[in-house]
């Protein structure tokens, strides 16, 4: 029958066909598997074979079908080799390699570094602890009654279901772990992350930084302490710099006061920045109160020591003029890269 022959034909014209490349090959997808291909119009014709002959039409039909899908799918297998070839070969493998990029030092890093390695040359070692602490650590042995506004959930971040475990809020924790394990001299810094439960703005925030210093030997005078802290103000701030100390309070030393560098009144920021007085607050100290030697096993009437604490985000906030204290926290790389990768 002549629709038999012209199946047949177009069956070894499929054959025939060698396409030579992917466009040739999608012409080839288009004639035999397209939505309209050749062999449509003769699935049709099926109404005009005698009915004994149906089945064995629409069979060879399908075996036209079948044999261009192998053989489209042989095509397209190759084609994909073959670029996956040609990719290989234009691999160079004596090229240099992609260089890693540098990172830079985050500001905080580098403020505390700075600060670190000043104490550091004065005889001070670093101590550091764990920021998931106990009450007593961070409160008992420092002299905060049970009843202080310090220990209010409002300030203070309490593990789940529990008044005992905390994230500490000042680094003190760590030298009353010094205190109760190690004898004088002690003379250490402690810098570290601290929490406090603030609403977060650009002035203030959740999470930050802190270094304390703690020195506890015989004899130990007020004198001792603002020598240190003036040598420390002006490595810090430039040797032209004057401190001076102002009264204070904190449950954990007394006499208390707070430490103020002269930062200078030139500039319109100066005014802003020393809210017009020139002086900058920087740190808080004291001598140890005694209470805090004996709630740690030191024997107040041999030992005496000086203590004080001071946050680093608002020293980096003031040495590289950042805005917003929030900068310090989320971590841009075009904030972070701004900064020198030294220290
Ligand atoms: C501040 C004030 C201060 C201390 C921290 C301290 C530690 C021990 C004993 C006594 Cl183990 N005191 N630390 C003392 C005075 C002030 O911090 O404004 N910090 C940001």
């Amino acid at each position: 029958m002549e629709i038999f022959d012209k199946v047949n034909a177009i069956l070894a014209e499929m054959n025939a066909a060698a396409p030579q490349n992917a466009e040739e090959t999608e012409q080839f997808r288009i004639k035999y598997l397209g939505s309209k291909n050749i062999l449509k119009p003769l699935m049709g014709e099926i109404r005009n074979v005698p009915n004994e002959r149906k089945k064995e039409y629409g069979q060879l039909i399908n075996k036209v079908k079948q044999a261009a899908q192998n053989k489209y799918d042989e095509l397209k297998a190759a084609s994909e080799n073959a670029a996956d070839a040609a990719e290989a070969q234009d691999l160079d493998l004596t090229a240099p390699g992609e260089p890693l990029e540098l990172g830079s030092r985050h500001p905080v890093s580098i403020v505390m570094n700075r600060i670190i390695q000043i104490f550091e040359r004065i005889g001070f070692t670093v101590s550091e602890e764990r920021e998931i602490e106990d009450d007593w650590h961070n409160f008992t042995a420092m002299n905060t009654p049970e009843d202080h506004p310090a220990r209010d959930m409002q300030d203070t971040f309490y593990l789940k279901d529990s008044m005992q475990m905390l994230l500490r809020t000042h680094t003190s924790s760590v030298q009353a772990r010094t205190m109760t394990t190690e004898k004088p001299p002690i003379r250490i810094i402690a810098p570290g992350r601290v929490y406090r439960n603030e609403t977060i703005s650009s002035r203030s925030h959740a999470q930050f930084h802190q270094v304390e210093g703690l020195y506890i030997d015989e004899n130990v005078s007020f004198a001792d302490m603002k020598q240190t802290l003036l040598y420390f103000a002006k490595e810090m701030y430039g040797v032209d710099k004057e401190i001076r100390l102002r009264p204070s309070y904190f449950p954990f030393t007394e006499p208390s006061a707070e430490m103020d560098v002269y930062w200078g009144l030139e500039s319109e920021a100066d005014y802003r920045i020393t809210k017009g007085t020139g002086w900058l607050e920087i740190l808080g100290c004291g001598m140890v109160d005694p209470q805090v030697l004996e709630n740690c096993g030191i024997d107040p009437e041999k030992y005496s020591g000086f203590a004080f604490g001071m946050g680093i985000e608002r020293q980096a906030m003031l040495l590289y003029g950042i805005e917003d204290i929030r900068l310090l926290f989320e971590n841009d790389v075009r904030f972070l890269r701004q900064f020198a990768s030294a220290l």
